[in-house]
């Protein structure tokens, strides 16, 4: 099997606390039968940690990385700053402000190192999976018709008319 298919999803989140929202990542892999692996790593926690998992992220044969964070939710933007590997970033709802801090936090990064940003919270987290997927699909045939029938079973359940 070429190497760019074994290819795998990185998740990573800032606290054991926004594993009840990154879970949701896990369960989309395990239905699109996509590698994947979960980390907890924190910018100003364990800033070592982020910057060696990000220095050998390329070595360690990820494709994509998934970082949710909350609150001041520097995450996403510094595992960016020293990877270019696509960084996908999800917001998560915060007590106090309800996600809008995480939010602006990783949407407004300013030109030169980018993080595609997400919905606040499970939306948030879900739909980052579906886009790694897709991004996986683009040079993995076997992902692309797993995404495909994905969103076709999605569109199946939705009824035509309300109860
Ligand atoms: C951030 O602080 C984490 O991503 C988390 O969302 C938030 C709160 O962390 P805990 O106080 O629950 O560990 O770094």
């Amino acid at each position: 099997m070429p190497i760019i298919k074994s290819k795998k999803v990185s998740i990573v989140m800032g606290s054991q606390s926004d594993f009840k929202t990154m879970k949701l990542c896990q369960k989309i892999f395990k239905i699109l039968k996509i590698k994947f692996e979960t980390k907890i790593i924190s910018a100003h926690r364990t800033p070592e940690r982020m910057y060696k998992y990000a220095k050998n992220a390329e070595k360690n044969n990820i494709a994509v990385i998934i970082a949710g964070a909350g609150g001041s939710a520097h995450l996403p933007g510094m595992i960016s700053s020293l990877t270019s590997i696509p960084v996908l970033g999800v917001p998560i709802e915060s007590k106090k402000l309800k996600g809008l801090d995480s939010l602006l936090s990783i949407v407004q990064m300013p030109k030169g190192i980018p993080v595609g940003t997400l919905a606040i919270g499970e939306d948030g987290a879900v739909n980052a999976s579906l886009l790694a997927a897709s991004i996986i699909a683009t040079y993995d045939s076997n992902i692309k018709k797993k995404l495909n029938q994905w969103r076709l079973n999605q569109s199946k359940s939705i009824k035509k008319k309300p109860k």
